[in-house]
């Protein structure tokens, strides 16, 4: 019989989310009996407010209180508002602005893709009970096999509903059987905590501090670059490139090979959406270049196609508007409305946005930078053809190699900078002006839109990317692209519902962000 699992609060993710599965008996597939999901609804749990609280105030606070919408991307929000003021402005940043900004963001990109991988999702894969076994003497090591075995004993005991958080409790399943190759995962989980670390102290060296940077500012970033402080980037930055190419995209591998059916689950909606991100040049060009991927195929992206419909979210306001003349006004008590989340649509569509759409709009576009040719080596030696990038694994593997090419490129963005250069552009805040952002984060697309009048914000919108991934159904029905990616995923125990966690993980959510 037909029931529904709802996972409330879906943790290891930022922010406030609610998965309700319908699940039914599978029948002869997969033999054996099992499970499958049949329909899926996400649901953003709380309203934050962000676009009315800028409403009135003075346009340059801009990108200070939008980095407040999160803690993850903060210098994505910071960058998007940037942007959206320098059109209103009529300035560029400075050729050394535009590498600090891209510096910083890197740094940004790399902490976030770092977190996701081993804090938040490894324990989807990994059997942390296999640390019992561990004989070795690293202090880390050993203080971890007694923090498990002294909640596995806590858990036993019945009297602990967090026994050892964040490992237990965890749902049952089919971890990665091999207990050394668990323990060396273990070990990179433990690294990973100190790798972001770093990550951050290198956003700070050109971003002042974090996780809000004080130093983004319309036309570049108020922080000179030093020969001291490229120094002090660059060494940092070879460090975590290192723990990218020698432990981050060989674990991702190792996962691959250990749950070979996650190539088949979690297929999204197909269509992919990416602004680009990482300016060039005046002229706007990127590092990862903008583009949409619509039935299998590669178009250049086209801003006019943005609404935000809100059938099923918990608005008043009109639905399908371009954001440039979007309203927010919350209605509690909607009928038939079940999130926070508006659901954005380019041309009528759900899109997915995200490492995945970045690396196969590059994959797929006529120009791209380069790392076609990475996913095609990783592909070609696990003999996995590229259509089951659009998947579980599909969506780490994106997420490693884009890491590995972002630290790549930032060594050559550092080479770039002058030291005696100026690092920002003046400007003037004109009476009435417009302008928008459009930057991927981590996660994906982020538009901000703006409208100033007498010198003051009077119109803020953001369309942020797990708005987009974890949005309701639309007016038509249409499931966003999580609820669609959940369709079909076999779940062995419906008690212990790990094969959900796996699927919705894998599109790193960010409800924080998707509520603002
Ligand atoms: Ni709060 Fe974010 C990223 C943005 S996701 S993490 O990446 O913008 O909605
Ligand atoms: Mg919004």
């Amino acid at each position: 019989m037909a029931r529904t699992v709802t996972l409330s609060p879906l943790t290891r993710i930022e922010g406030h989310l609610a998965v309700h599965t319908d699940v039914e008996p599978a029948g002869g597939d997969p033999p054996g009996g099992g499970f499958r999901v049949t329909g899926a609804r996400c649901s953003g749990e709380m309203f934050r407010g962000f676009e009315t609280i800028l409403a009135g105030r003075d346009p340059l606070d801009a990108q200070q209180i939008t980095q407040r919408i999160c803690g993850v991307c903060p210098i994505s929000h910071g960058v998007a508002s940037c942007r959206a003021q320098e059109m209103a402005y009529g300035i560029r940043p400075t050729p050394n602005g535009r590498l600090l900004q891209n510096l910083i963001l890197a740094a940004n990109y790399l902490q976030s893709h770092v977190l996701h991988f081993y804090t938040l999702s490894a324990l989807d894969f990994v059997d942390v009970t296999a640390i019992l076994a561990y004989r070795g003497g690293d202090r880390t090591m050993r203080s971890v096999k007694a923090w498990v075995e002294a909640g596995l004993a806590r858990q036993k005991e019945g009297k602990d509903l967090f026994p050892a958080a964040p490992f237990l409790p965890r749902y049952e399943g089919d971890y990665i059987a091999d207990a050394e190759v668990n323990c060396g995962l273990l070990a990179h989980y433990v690294e990973a905590l100190d790798i972001r670390r770093v990550a951050h102290e290198m956003a700070a060296v050109f971003g002042a501090r974090l996780p809000h940077s004080t130093a983004l500012v319309p036309g570049g970033c108020t922080q000179v670059p030093t020969l001291e402080r490229i120094l002090s980037y660059r060494s940092r930055l070879k460090r975590i490139q290192a723990f990218i190419e020698d432990a981050y995209v060989p674990d991702v591998v190792t996962a691959a090979k250990a749950f070979p059916g996650y190539w088949e689950i979690g297929t999204g909606p197909g269509n992919l959406l990416t602004y680009g991100v990482f300016e060039l040049d005046d002229a706007g060009r990127r590092f990862f270049e903008p583009g949409a991927v619509i039935d299998g195929r590669w178009e250049a992206f086209d801003a006019a196609g943005i609404t935000e419909q809100v059938k099923y979210s918990k608005f008043s306001s009109p639905s399908g508007r371009h954001p440039a003349d979007g309203l927010t006004a919350a209605q509690p008590g909607k009928a038939e409305a079940y999130s926070w989340i508006k659901a954005p649509r380019y041309k009528g569509r759900p899109m997915e946005v995200g490492p995945l759409a970045r690396v196969l709009a590059n994959y797929l576009s006529p120009g791209g930078n380069g790392i076609k040719g990475e996913v095609d080596a990783v592909l070609g030696a696990l003999g996995i053809r590229a259509e089951k990038m659009d998947s579980v694994l599909g969506r780490h593997l994106a997420r490693a190699l884009e890491s590995k090419w972002i630290a790549r490129q930032a060594f050559r963005w550092l080479e770039e900078i002058e030291p005696e250069a100026p690092p920002a552009r003046d400007f003037e805040i004109p009476p009435s002006a417009s302008g928008h952002g459009l930057v991927d984060a981590p996660r994906g697309a982020l538009g901000h839109w703006l409208k100033i009048e007498n010198y003051r914000i009077k119109h803020y919108q953001c369309v942020v990317p797990t708005t987009w991934n974890c949005s309701p159904r639309d007016d038509a029905g249409t499931p966003g692209p999580v609820e669609k990616a959940l369709e079909g995923t076999p779940v062995a125990n419906p008690d212990q519902p790990i094969e959900v966690g796996r699927v919705v993980r894998s599109f790193d959510p960010c409800l924080a962000c998707a509520v603002h």
